[in-house]
């Protein structure tokens, strides 16, 4: 597969992070195909795409031949589906299988690397379904790349230090503050997400974007908003102990995101392990681009505060 005669087509191509990568495809020049819901409410992007040049599909998960007609006209299927559809794409994978000719499957992973990862349950349930998907598109033997893009950069700025709120000066810190996470500007998701998905090198791969400037603790990350904004935060801890117990007192689904605070921020879990062969890390295979760094990221969020939406997990 030549890169750059690639034609892709994006699931959840409208939503929080797919439209970063709908957008990258574009710009490196793909043919890029957006599958949305007939009856989707995300009508201003899909004609900011359709005037980029991008071509909007219209229908749903379970229309069989409409799926499978879409994935015949392209060479690379991206899914950047929400959580709560994760197991549709069990349906993109049976047309994928049907169609016979896709060169490369990327499912909706886009976090912490979920095969290097034991979680707390709520967190691992989530994880679970990931899983899942990967074990069948492997079974399926469907060329694939698995993207661990660990925290979204902008999302998790905005969940920690609630920069739109500016005289919210009081702060959680997760623990002791000290644990490594891993933080990934939205827009180099975007970007690496579609190399990395028509790279020969990056085939049958798990990817994890992990450049070393992008590795934070939570203390390190307030303290250079300090700097950098001259405005001091009050911080309290809550306690590993206090986070487990939440995300036991708490109903589902709002038990997964402190269990995922849990995971990147208590145990480091977006950090911890070595990348050894059996993992490809990004930063070094594109001489021609470079990630943001946490110091560019956070300049970038106060030049134009990005106010994320909240993730789904219903
Ligand atoms: P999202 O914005 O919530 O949704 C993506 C798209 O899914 C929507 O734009 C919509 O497209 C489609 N969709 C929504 N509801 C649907 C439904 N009921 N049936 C069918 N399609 C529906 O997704 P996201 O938050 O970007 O999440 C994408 C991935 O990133 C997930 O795997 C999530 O776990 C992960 N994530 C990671 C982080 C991190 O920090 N690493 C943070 C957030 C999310 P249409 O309206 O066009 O049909
Ligand atoms: O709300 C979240 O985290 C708490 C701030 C969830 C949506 C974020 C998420 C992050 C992940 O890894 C960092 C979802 C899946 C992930 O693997």
């Amino acid at each position: 597969m030549k890169q750059n005669e690639s034609r892709i087509l994006i699931f959840g191509g409208t939503g929080y992070i797919g439209s970063y990568m709908v957008k990258a495809s574009i710009k490196l020049g793909h043919p890029t195909y957006v599958f949305t819901r007939p009856d989707s409410n995300k009508t201003d992007i899909l004609t900011e795409f359709q005037s980029m040049g991008a071509i909007i599909v219209k229908g749903r998960v379970d229309e069989h031949d409409k799926l499978v007609a879409a994935v015949r006209e392209v060479d690379v299927v991206i899914s950047a589906l929400a959580y709560p559809q994760v197991l549709d794409q069990l349906k993109i994978l049976e047309a994928i299988k049907i169609a016979g000719n896709i060169k490369r499957f990327l499912p909706s992973d886009f976090g912490l690397e979920e095969d290097r990862v034991s979680a707390l349950p709520p967190f691992e349930a989530f994880l679970n379904k990931k899983r899942r998907i990967r074990r069948a598109i492997e079974e399926a033997k469907i060329p694939y790349t698995f993207v661990s893009a660990n925290c979204f950069g902008a999302y998790f700025i905005n969940y920690l230090l609630h920069p739109s709120h500016p005289n919210k000066q009081d702060i959680t810190v997760y623990g002791s503050g000290e644990a490594k996470a891993v933080l990934i500007y939205e827009e180099d998701i975007g970007i690496y997400t579609i190399k990395v998905a028509t790279d020969p090198r990056t085939c049958n791969r798990v990817v994890v974007y992990r450049p070393p400037a992008n590795v934070v603790s939570q203390l390190d990350l307030i303290s250079l908003w300090e700097k950098k904004t001259g405005r001091f935060l009050n911080k309290t801890h809550i306690t590993e102990q206090e986070i487990v117990t939440l995300s036991q007192s708490l109903p589902d689904p709002e038990n997964i995101p402190v269990s995922i605070l849990h995971s990147v921020f208590v145990k480091g879990a977006t950090a911890d392990f070595e990348i050894g062969d059996d993992l490809v890390e990004a930063s070094p295979l594109y001489p021609e681009l470079k990630f943001s760094t946490v110091d560019q990221l956070i300049d970038i969020f106060l030049k134009n505060p990005i106010k994320p939406a909240s993730a789904a997990f219903g």
